[in-house]
Parts: structure tokens; sequence; C-alpha cells
């Protein structure tokens, strides 16, 4: 097109010219489009989810038992084909090491402890450092939170005697992580987000870990992190090898292995909690380890209780291309491509069923698509009933900051994309019903 460029005809060049830009516009406005997000509920694209209680032979699920020992595992391994993918199932030799104790924190409300945790014999191989607050008044092991935190461990409580985190960190001036390595500015900088006085003084424990310790958050071909444990050389990665998302849920079940270990806590009533990508890792958490008898997943979105085929805030071409490694590389099938996707949300939610899951919204977290959130949970329903289990009779969403608590449990928050003590009062509300 461009050999017909004639610098000595003005007239028919200033034509090609005006040709070039149209088709140019017409493309950045198809890319415009493509990068363009929904947030009008009546754009929502006519969808069909999956039946959840349809086996891939036709048969129906019409008792919990068929759901145990059919249905849900056809689900699991559709999630491990198309979504997360898996990890090689070998067992690891874990060990530990006390990295300190302490008697009194949290104004001796508390026995806080750092406990590392190695996943091969080398000590500086990959590794993971638990931070562990029970109450210092138990007189048994303890129902507890487990979950990850974004900031590292130092940052969830202004104690100067925790480690600062030596993983590696995504650089943030602001809170002084440069060369992408902690500094003393970001101690309890996440402190909002936990409310571990509130928490152990209703009698639970809360264990957390720095996720980048599992998974540092970066593509960084699945060199790093737990990864190197099971990837050997540079053969090129199977389309449902497992990304970040089931390496960090890997991590929270090495985590509960420990935990089970541990005097002051009790490892059958142990709560696994994520907020937004580690909301996603909290429900694949629950779904692949049938040992954490409770589920939060606070804000999670896209890939996480959000129903995807409603293509409302983030989509599945947007997530991939933002966050490669997060995903199997199978899931990347389904950019732009919805519609053909085998399983949604409502499946991933129910894998964890019977055992009660909590989903949380904010309202102003349009990215994450709350509606679609509440779906999701709803959704899910029929695999909790199959267990005699009490679940949400309307597809209507609740009020805003009006929770809603059966065998599962919703609320949809007031503000934006965080997690607050708000959230936290209707997660222990909803574990003083289920974990005692
Ligand atoms: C966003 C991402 C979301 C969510 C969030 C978070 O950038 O698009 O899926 O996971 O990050 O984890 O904070």
């Amino acid at each position: 097109m461009f050999g017909l460029l004639d610098a000595h005809n003005p007239l028919r060049s200033g034509l090609v010219f005006a040709f070039c830009l149209l088709v140019s516009n017409f493309w950045s406005s198809l890319m415009l489009h493509a990068e363009e997000f929904n947030y009008d509920e009546s754009k929502v694209p006519p969808y069909t989810l999956p039946d959840l209680l349809k086996c891939d032979d036709g048969t129906g699920v019409d008792s919990a038992a068929v759901w145990h020992t059919k249905r849900r595992s056809e689900i699991l391994r559709m999630f491990e084909e198309n979504v997360f993918g898996k990890l090689p199932a070998g067992k690891i030799r874990l060990r530990t090491k006390i990295r300190s104790s302490v008697p009194d924190a949290l104004d001796g409300q508390a026995l806080r402890r750092e406990v590392t945790v190695f996943f091969s014999d080398d000590d500086s191989g990959p590794q993971m450092d638990l931070l562990i607050y029970t109450p210092v008044n138990a007189t048994k092991p303890v129902p507890a939170f487990l979950g990850y935190n974004f900031g590292g461990n130092h940052a969830v409580e202004n104690d100067p005697r925790i480690h600062l985190t030596e993983s590696w960190m995504q650089n943030r001036k602001e809170l002084g992580i440069d060369n992408n390595q902690a500094s003393e500015a970001s101690r309890a900088s996440e402190a909002s987000r936990w409310a571990v006085s509130t928490i152990i003084s209703r009698g639970y424990g809360l264990v957390t870990i720095y996720y980048g310790d599992v998974d540092p958050d970066v593509d960084d071909g699945f060199k790093n992190g737990i990864h190197s444990l099971f990837e050997k050389g540079d053969a090129p990665r199977a389309g449902d090898a497992g990304g970040s998302i089931s390496a960090w849920a890997w991590g929270l079940s090495r985590a509960l292995d420990v935990l089970e270990s541990d005097n002051t806590i009790d490892a059958k009533k142990v709560a696994v909690f994520g907020h937004s990508r580690l909301g996603k890792t909290s429900l694949w958490a629950g779904a692949t380890d049938p040992r954490f008898a409770m589920v939060i997943a606070n804000e999670s979105g896209c890939g996480g209780a959000a129903l995807d085929k409603r293509v409302f805030g983030e989509t599945v071409n947007r997530i991939n291309t933002s966050f490669p490694h997060w995903f199997c590389i199978n899931h990347r099938k389904y950019n732009n491509n919805e519609a053909a996707m085998p399983v949604d949300s409502h499946m991933l939610i129910a894998l964890s069923a019977p055992r009660p899951v909590y989903v949380a919204s904010a309202e102003e977290d349009t990215w994450a698509d709350p509606y679609g959130e509440y779906l999701g949970l709803y959704h899910a329903g029929p695999a909790f009933r199959l267990f005699g289990k009490k679940v949400f009779e309307s597809d209507k969403m609740p009020e805003v900051d009006s929770p809603l608590q059966a065998d599962v449990g919703y609320h949809m928050r007031s503000g934006k994309h965080d997690v607050t003590d708000y959230d936290w009062e209707q997660y222990l509300k909803f574990a003083d019903a289920h974990l005692r």
C-alpha cells in the first residue's frame, strides 16, 4: 500500500494518506474496544452455566455420595486442566526452625512465633516464614485463620521484633521498597487489613505468611519460589502445569501440615482466608485440600468467586495478559472466549462443599464484579444442599452492609477494594457459628 505513495502527486498521496489514517483509526478503535470493560448490567451477555450436578457421562447427581465419589473429582480435574493447573503430587519433606517466640506480643495478649518452614534439605532453598499468633490465655488448641499477606510478615503489626521479609518484593517507593527488598519503612504497612487483636480476643489464632516466600508474584518463567523444586531445566511447560495460584495454594497446605503438629492450634478448625488474588488462592486451596475447615474469599473477582461468563469488570483475557503467571497456559484458550469455559466460579466454590464458604465483595470494587461474586456463591448452592446445608434462596444480592449468613456467607461492604475490621467482624461471626 505504501508503494502507492507518490511524493510527486500530492493529490494521490493525500488520498492514500487519508485512507491509511482511516484504516489505522479503525484498528485502534478495535483495539480500544478489546480493552474496554463492561460495568453495565444490561450489557452482560446471555450465558449458560455448566451444570454443577450433571456428570460427564450425562447422569445426574442426586446424593452427597455421588457428589463425593464422582462429580467432585470431575470438576476438580477440569479446574486443574483449564484454569489453575496442577503441581506434581510428590511428597516434600518439611523441616521447621523457630525463628522467634515472643510470649507477650500485642500488649501481652498473644504468643507470637515466627517459624521457618524449609521445603528441601538446603537451608538456602525455597522456604516460608509462618507468623503465628495464639491467645496467651488459651487452655486448649484454638481454631485459627490462615492466610497470606501481601506486604511481608513485618507489615502485619508494628513490632520491630518481627523479622523484615527477605524475599523478593515488588518495588514501592512510598513504602521504601527498593531493589525488590523490604525496608523498615514498610513495617505495619498492612496492619489495617489484619484485625489481629480482635481475632485473638475472640479466642482464635492467626497464621500469616508473605505470599512471595512461596512464589514471587512476577512472571519469571517459573524459576523462583517452590516451582524450582518441581521444574528442572528449560523444557517447555505443559498446558496444565500449575501457575502461581496453584503454588500459593500448595504453600497453604504445607502450612497446614506444619500446624497439624502444633499443639496451640486445632488444625481441624483452620479457616483459609485470602484477599483479591489471594482470595482466588484461598478458594483453590479449599478446593484442593479438604482439611481446610472453612474457606473465606474476600473480593476475589475474576478467577475467584465471580462468574467469568458474565464478562463484567476484569476479563479472562485481561487477567492472563496482566498476570501471565497466575493460571496455567491452557487458561489462555478462554481469552475473549469465556463462553467456551467448561467450568465457572460456582463450581470452584462448590468444590469446598459441604464446608462453610464465605464470599465477600466491596461496593466500589466493580473490577471484581460484586454481583458476579454473589451469583457464584448462589449457583454453588445445589452442591451444599446435597448435604442438607442451608444456602441462599434468592439470586438477588443483599443490600450493601447487610451480611447474609447460613451455612455459606456473603456481604457487600460499602467502600473500596480492601480488607477492613468490618470484614473481619463478619468472618468472626461466621467462624463462631461453624468452628466452635
Ligand atoms: C488486580 C487484579 C485482580 C486482583 C487484584 C489484587 O490487579 O486484576 O484480579 O487480584 O489485582 O490481587 O489485588
